[in-house]
């Protein structure tokens, strides 16, 4: 092969890589979805932003070394999905529009159960490509879009391997009941995880800082859930704990084969100025490239969703720098002596 990895990135393929789906170990699918954004819109775009911005990222990694020469490539989009998000977005503005008593007050007929049909259908493909990615020796990982993207993946990944735990870096819990009435919201993935998918063994929520009482009641109910709020965490920063400490009580509340679900409003919003819902406060890079190499050590890493990368360009440049650090860290995982 004549591929000179210090060469400036061909534009084409993630990273600027050589590979194609049919022969990468990771396989990224790009969901531009953001029907049930409540805030900001634009991370439908973030997919794309991510691919542009990948060309910059130097593949020799100072913590996964040449992770890449085993393959990473993403999918094309699939035209399918914009178009059932535009749809599906039409609709859930109105419904939005509605109850915040904005705009006219009249929302079309029926425009709820759309939106939630074609989430459940959005649900049904990725389901269905995660599956296939699977069965084909691959390791999956779900580019979004809005947080509501990667619900059909995990249930893939849950079928798979029976009693996953899911790492989940976010400032929100995403355990609301419906939020706004969608059934399928970004607020709600972990509650619909939780109570709609059999086989979750257990669900760390780390960076947690803008969480509803709901929500709290729920998780403190739920025993396969555990918190590492933003606030707990600096408290122990500040009383002396090291990072490192901490990232260890994190792995040890999850089983052996873990799901990576990330939505990078859970990092320092300096860092992600673009996403859906920014919320001062959060991880800082080295926290969490600190928490991802302590994961990938001591678990397998089966998959991965990196989610609410906003459209501008320094959102693409720290997401592709993200999405480059999971993808070597999960290759790497499965790498380790006593991985299973
Ligand atoms: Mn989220």
């Amino acid at each position: 092969m004549s591929f000179d990895p210090d060469a400036p990135a061909n534009a084409d393929q993630i990273f600027g890589l050589p590979f194609t789906p049919r022969n990468a170990r990771v396989v990224l699918i790009p969901v531009p979805w953001q029907a049930t954004t409540s805030y900001r819109r634009g991370t439908r775009e973030g997919p794309r932003a991510v691919l542009e911005a990948s060309a910059q990222v130097d593949l020799h990694d100072l913590e996964v070394g040449d992770a890449w020469k085993e393959g990473f490539a993403i999918e094309p989009e699939d035209d399918r999905i914009r178009l059932w998000d535009e749809a599906a977005e039409g609709d859930a503005l109105a419904v939005i529009a509605a109850q915040t008593g904005e705009g006219e007050g009249i929302v079309p007929e029926d425009a709820l159960e759309r939106v939630n049909a074609l989430g459940e259908q959005l649900n049904d493909h990725i389901y269905r490509e995660v599956s296939r990615l699977f069965e084909g020796g691959h390791l999956p990982g779900v580019l979004g879009g809005d947080h509501s993207v990667p619900f059909g993946a995990i249930a893939a990944a849950a079928e798979r391997y029976p009693g996953l735990g899911i790492l989940h870096i976010d400032a929100h819990a995403d355990l609301r009941v419906a939020y706004e009435g969608f059934t399928w919201s970004h607020a709600s993935i972990f509650y619909n995880v939780l109570t709609r998918i059999p086989g979750i063994g257990a669900v760390a929520q780390v960076g947690l800082r803008d969480v509803g009482a709901r929500e709290a009641e729920f998780a403190q109910e739920e025993p396969r859930v555990f918190w590492f709020t933003d606030p707990q965490m600096q408290r122990a920063l500040a009383e002396g704990r090291t990072w490192l400490s901490i990232v260890r009580d994190i792995v040890d509340t999850l089983p052996e084969r873990i799901w990576i679900s990330w939505d990078i409003d859970g990092l320092d919003p300096a860092l992600c100025p673009g996403t859906g819902t920014p919320v001062p406060g959060g991880l800082t890079w080295g926290q969490a490239c600190v928490l991802l190499a302590e994961v990938a050590a001591n678990r397998t890493i089966v998959g991965f969703d990196l989610n609410e990368v906003g459209p501008d360009e320094w959102d693409g440049n720290v997401g592709a720098r993200l999405l480059y650090k999971l993808c070597g860290h999960a290759v790497r995982s499965h790498q380790r002596g006593d991985a299973p």
